[in-house]
């Protein structure tokens, strides 16, 4: 057994965006890439002595050999044991609860999300800490700063392990044990949900179809799905996960997701539909003909989570990202308890979670979780959905129109400008931001502006500030739109223009969302010069 001490240099692209590292496959396949990063992580920690670690990812591309590499080099810098999931897999909520669980210090996952996978597509990696989550803002800048001075990186001459046998194995001195990746994870499902009621609503003759979009969640949803609760075969489709996800972005969206959505909206549509991402911690709901938009989906949650065992005491709080829609801030004015709006990335829950002021966190990006995890987790949202149900005996439509006549509706609606060229969207921003001030006062369309703003955020707990996370146009009316370039896309820079309009109960609750976004759509476009500046004259991607 020797470590080897290899000399490189440093990249300097190799700073972590909204989650982690992602890039291209052939960008972490070359020399030195993968290996600087992952070093940069072991420095930026304080060396790998004496630490338990976990290691896992979505099963795309390119996530066996980095696994192999990620061992070899944990051993060379002291790691004592890590727990790697079957095969190099463990979703992304799987791996935050087997962390918990084990009290490890931190864990390495693989994954670019919802990204696409193969030789030509994307691969990313991320570092999480002991509380399960993904390593705050001051970990992510130290381990870019090592990434930038690097000189050298440690790693063992030994043979490859075999991934696919459960049990102990040795590299070097360091143990190495090989899980179940789905075990632990459904203890915790069993331990927050009531199966015996869910088992008894798919025994009545609810039907549902999971598209697990040929990526991780597909062994979680079998195994829980069809085989704890009962689901009937089939009901868990694309349920193995394949290198390249089957050719497909998995991306739970009505572009990428087109299948469950004409499934859902046609003639022999099921109760329920849902779909996850590549790693398992997105989700999305339909009912029949109605697709629940995931922030209108944190606030039902939030607002029946005391229907299930593992909330039945209620929650602390409510957290969302700031694009996300304010339906969820007033279910938790209604329960009399916080609400806080964090910037995007589910980094910024952490705190809040782990000092107890929020129970429910949730994204518009299709991303909800609650404090048995520190990441956002799809197949937890499904089952917390399907508790709901057994327990209210309504359909999803039932349950959100009694949702908006209670609370009204936030109509909310996210459009992407994909691949557009770095440089021009660089530019309307900036341009934007520079007149933010300016716009106060002045009425666009109807719709006068009450505030506008480039968010920045406090952190409640730690009061570590982030700047520069969205520029937020509101309008008198309640009507907002927020605009920011995405942090996890690898091909040019993608713009995400939000759009949210409110209507007071008693209002239209049944409008068509673009219809009934119509306006501020056109506000946004006019007052970012959108169109002007992209070229582009619709949106790539309408969620
Ligand atoms: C990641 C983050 C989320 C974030 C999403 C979109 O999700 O974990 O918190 O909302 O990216 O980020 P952006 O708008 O910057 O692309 P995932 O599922 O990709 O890990």
């Amino acid at each position: 057994m020797s470590v080897q001490t290899v000399k490189t240099t440093p990249f300097t692209d190799q700073k972590p965006g909204t989650s982690g590292l992602r890039k291209k496959v052939k960008v972490f396949q070359g020399q030195h890439y993968l290996e600087n990063f992952v070093q940069s992580i072991f420095t930026a920690i304080g060396g790998g002595h004496g630490k338990t670690l976990v290691l896992g990812g979505d099963g795309r591309f390119y996530n066996p050999q980095a696994v192999q590499t990620i061992l070899k080099m944990a051993a060379a810098n002291g790691v004592s044991r890590v727990l790697v999931g079957r095969n190099g897999l463990l979703s992304t909520p799987a791996a935050s609860a087997v962390i918990r669980k084990y009290e490890t210090s931190g864990g390495i996952i693989l994954s670019a999300s919802h990204n696409p996978a193969g030789p030509d597509e994307d691969f990313g990696i991320k570092y999480n800490i002991g509380n399960g989550g993904p390593a705050p803002e001051r970990i992510t800048s130290a381990i870019f700063e090592e990434s930038k001075k690097i000189s050298d990186y440690s790693i063992l001459d030994w043979p490859d392990i075999d991934l696919d046998r459960l049990g102990g194995q040795m590299v070097g001195d360091m143990s190495v044990d090989i899980i179940d990746p789905v075990a632990d994870y459904q203890v915790l499902m069993e331990s927050l949900f009531d199966f015996g009621k869910i088992r008894a609503l798919f025994q009545s003759g609810f039907t549902l179809r999971f598209d697990a979009m040929s990526a991780a969640t597909g062994p979680y949803a079998k195994a829980i799905l069809e085989g704890a609760l009962g689901a009937a075969p089939g009901t868990v489709v694309n349920g193995d996960p394949l290198e390249d996800f089957g050719g497909h972005h998995p991306d739970p969206n009505p572009v990428h997701a087109k299948a469950l959505f004409d499934l859902m909206y046609g003639e022999d549509a099921p109760d329920m539909g849902a779909a996850s991402d590549g790693d398992g911690d997105r989700n999305i709901i339909l009912g029949r003909g109605l697709y629940v938009a995931p922030s209108d989906s944190l606030a039902a949650l939030a607002a029946n989570a005391h229907l299930a065992p593992g909330y039945k005491d209620g929650l602390k709080g409510i957290a969302r990202s700031m694009p996300t829609s304010r339906a969820a801030d007033r279910v938790a004015e209604a329960l009399g308890i916080p609400s806080f709006e964090t910037p995007t990335g589910w980094k910024f829950f952490g705190n809040l979670l782990d000092a107890d002021m929020a129970t429910l966190c949730g994204e518009e990006s299709a991303g909800t979780g609650s404090n048995h995890v520190r990441e956002k987790d799809g197949l937890w949202a499904v089952l917390l959905w399907l508790n709901i149900i057994a327990e209210r005996k309504q359909s999803i439509p039932e349950i959100m129109a009694e949702h908006w006549h209670t609370y009204g509706r936030n109509y909310y609606s996210r459009h992407d400008y994909e691949a557009l060229e770095v440089a021009p969207a660089n530019a309307l921003m900036d341009a934007l931001r520079g007149k933010l001030s300016s716009l106060v006062g002045q009425t666009f369309h109807g719709e006068t502006v009450a505030s506008a703003d480039d968010f920045a955020y406090t952190d409640p707990v730690d009061g570590s500030v982030s700047t520069g996370q969205g520029l937020r146009v509101a309008f008198e009316s309640g009507s907002r739109f927020v605009i920011r370039l995405s942090g996890t896309g690898t091909v040019g820079a993608t713009l995400r223009v939000y759009l949210e309009r409110y209507e007071p109960k008693g209002g239209d609750m049944g409008m068509d969302t673009q219809d009934a976004l119509a306006t501020i759509i056109t506000i946004a476009d006019e007052v970012a010069e959108i169109s002007a500046r992209t070229g582009r004259d619709a949106p790539t991607v309408i969620s």
